[in-house]
């Protein structure tokens, strides 16, 4: 097998055509096989085999820098650089993980997980490699769904205005997660069939075609030579007024043809853009032909291409859209807005039930948010769906566009807590410390159907922001049915005890309710509290907790600064009452990936951690009481 002989790019440039041929085809199945085991961005990966090849046998990681920009598509870069005896580890716990991260790799010069970064990066690294008087390459590779990321946009302008020596390569696929949308990929799309091009190209092919004897090795040498002549003919405008010299559009799987333009771009002080096409899932028929679908996919059977656990689950976000859906066809004034995640956020069914009041913008999370501040102030109702994660992009939109105007926007932010594979950047444990202290906005973590439907009626019905934070899944102990708690407003009981008591905010109770199961067993009642509405706090309950003098915690999935289980000690402290015994929450600290229940105990807010805690603390009160 070649790919094991592959230990850096160095042993890469050795290789001839054939293996080269060969490498692509053993990198793909590698990629399959150990995608179907463990989940992970297939359709990306396999749409970049050979222009990955092709970097990293023009160019030197690590001296010269590749950023990849998401870092979604960073298999094959992690298979040729090093990693391919781990590779079979990808995304697992200690495993290595399924972005760049420059803690496991010399060559990954940036970490990366939300999108459009990579330029604005790359435009840093190539000022301090001039600041330092150094010569390496910078490259940016970005996809077309990357670019409708305001953040390229800003960097393109900055980069070309000062003529930075770099090379972004944008990596058309005609896809973001799905379809693509915004007036660039028409752009896109207008170089990639432009017309003179085509009409050229068919032209001198059928001519070389009909010469006798000499004609297809001409025909060859046109393949060299129209990489030359394609400047001629499609002229770009968009990044040539940008300050970058444009090539394209280039074929993405000729690897050949791939090295001739990287080569010629890195003899270039200026900046270029390379457009590149490539197809998204290329060589994987069910991929190819929905790649949307093995964009982000769990484990799934090779010859079939199904998913090998079908969940039957209930998705909070599908349940939040089916309800809001429903609301705008009986006539409320509500619009859906999504950056690029439709399908993720469960908002897809707009599109084809009401594409008059569907707005998808992109990856352009702080517009999204201004825009519907804007359609709030035009006397719409918006929902804006968005992962807690790639909210944090949009805090100053949310702060001074929504909330200084106390507009009525209802947010709902998906993924909120651990996103277990995606790891350390996809993990959506700070939404409450950016929102709760924003003035005005209510923030609501329901536990389960009953809870989310009464907080999405409460946010429709007040004058202000609301905030609904929400995992991917709804947890088992509401069933996904009606839903057990209907009461979004008041902290309710679940499982009622007499000698402590555990606050637990949002789906998280479920865990909650598992450690009171084991202080069953020593005996130790202890009251599970489901608190939905965070903020404002339901300052009744906890003032008749303090009426009761009886010890309590708090247990949140989420960063421990800024969260729930600071907000309540805040509330106690200046009421003078006394605060929780202990905060489960998680300390200060990025969590890696891995499986949900080991990022659990590595925060110490799994059942058996919070059980054992509670039981020494509640162990101690009873020596200090003897
Ligand atoms: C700020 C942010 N918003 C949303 C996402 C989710 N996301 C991951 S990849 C992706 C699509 C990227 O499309 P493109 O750059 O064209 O890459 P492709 O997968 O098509 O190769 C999206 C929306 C993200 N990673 N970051």
């Amino acid at each position: 097998m070649l790919l094991e002989e592959i230990h850096s790019p160095a042993d890469l440039k050795q290789l001839d055509r054939t293996q080269l041929d060969l490498l692509a085809k053993e990198i793909r199945e590698e990629i399959l096989q150990t995608v179907s085991q463990n989940g992970g961005h297939l359709a990306s990966n396999l749409g970049v085999v050979e222009l990955t090849i092709a970097m990293l046998r023009v160019f030197s990681p690590p001296k010269d820098k590749i950023l990849l920009d998401v870092g979604h598509q960073c298999y094959p870069y992690k298979l040729l650089t090093g990693r391919f005896d781990r590779f079979s580890t990808l995304r697992q716990w200690q495993g290595i993980s399924g972005f760049p991260q420059p803690e496991e790799s010399e060559y990954d010069p940036f970490t990366a997980g939300h999108a459009s970064t990579a330029i604005s990066a790359a435009v840093g690294l190539s000022r301090a490699r001039d600041l330092q008087g150094q010569d390496h390459h910078v490259v940016a590779l970005v996809g077309d769904g990357a670019l409708t990321g305001g953040m390229c946009y800003e960097a393109l302008n900055d980069a070309g205005s000062s003529k930075e020596r770099m090379i972004v390569i944008v990596n058309d696929n005609g896809m973001s997660i799905s379809g693509i949308t915004g007036a660039l990929s028409g752009y896109l799309t207008y170089l990639r069939v432009s017309k003179g091009w085509i009409n050229v190209k068919k032209a001198i092919s059928s001519l070389l075609h009909h010469i006798p004897v000499f004609g297809n090795r001409l025909f060859d040498s046109f393949g060299r030579f129209k990489d030359n002549i394609r400047n001629f003919f499609v002229h770009d405008k968009y990044f040539s007024a940008l300050g970058f010299r444009y090539f394209g559009p280039i074929d993405g799987h000729n690897e050949e043809a791939l090295e001739r333009i990287l080569r010629r771009a890195s003899q270039f002080t200026e900046p270029v853009v390379i457009h590149v096409i490539t197809q998204k899932g290329h060589g994987y028929q069910p991929a190819e032909d929905q790649p949307d679908v093995f964009h982000g996919i769990p484990p799934f059977y090779v010859e079939s291409g199904a998913v090998r656990k079908s969940g039957g689950e209930t998705m909070f976000g599908r349940e939040a859209s089916s309800y809001l859906l429903n609301k705008c066809e009986q006539g409320a004034p509500i619009a859906a807005v999504c950056a690029a995640m439709a399908d993720g956020t469960g908002f897809s069914d707009w599109k084809l039930r009401r594409p008059d009041r569907f707005f998808d913008v992109g990856i352009a999370e702080e517009h999204a948010v201004t825009m519907a501040a804007g359609l709030a102030r035009g006397k719409m109702r918006p929902v804006v769906a968005i992962y807690d994660t790639f909210l944090q992009r949009a805090y100053d939109q949310i702060l001074e566009d929504v909330c200084q105007q106390k507009l009525p926007v209802l947010f709902l932010l998906d993924r909120a807590g651990f996103s277990a594979a995606d790891g350390s950047t996809h993990h959506g444990v700070f939404g409450l410390s950016y929102l709760l202290p924003m003035p005005g906005m209510r923030v609501y973590c329901p536990a389960g159907k009953g809870q989310l439907i009464g907080a999405i009626d409460a946010g429709l019905s007040v004058d202000g922001p609301t905030a609904i934070r929400y995992p991917a899944r709804m947890p088992k102990w509401d069933g996904g049915t009606d839903g057990l708690l209907k009461d979004a407003e008041h902290w309710t009981a679940v499982r009622e005890g007499t000698d402590c008591v555990l606050l637990c905010a949002g789906a998280i109770l479920e865990e909650g309710l598992k450690a009171a199961d084991l202080l069953k067993q020593q005996e130790i009642s202890c009251r599970v509290v489901s608190c939905c509405r965070v903020k404002p706090l339901d300052e009744e309950f906890l003032k008749s907790l303090a009426a009761e003098n009886i010890p309590f915690f708090t247990l949140e999935e989420h960063e421990e600064i800024g969260g729930f289980g600071m907000y309540v000690t805040g509330w106690c402290r200046e009421n003078g009452v006394r605060d929780p015994r202990k905060v489960f929450a998680v300390k200060d600290r990025f969590v890696p990936h891995g499986g949900r229940k080991d990022l659990l105990q590595l925060c110490g807010i799994d059942a058996q951690t919070v059980a054992d805690t509670i039981e020494q603390t509640m162990q101690k009160q009873t020596e200090n009481n003897a």
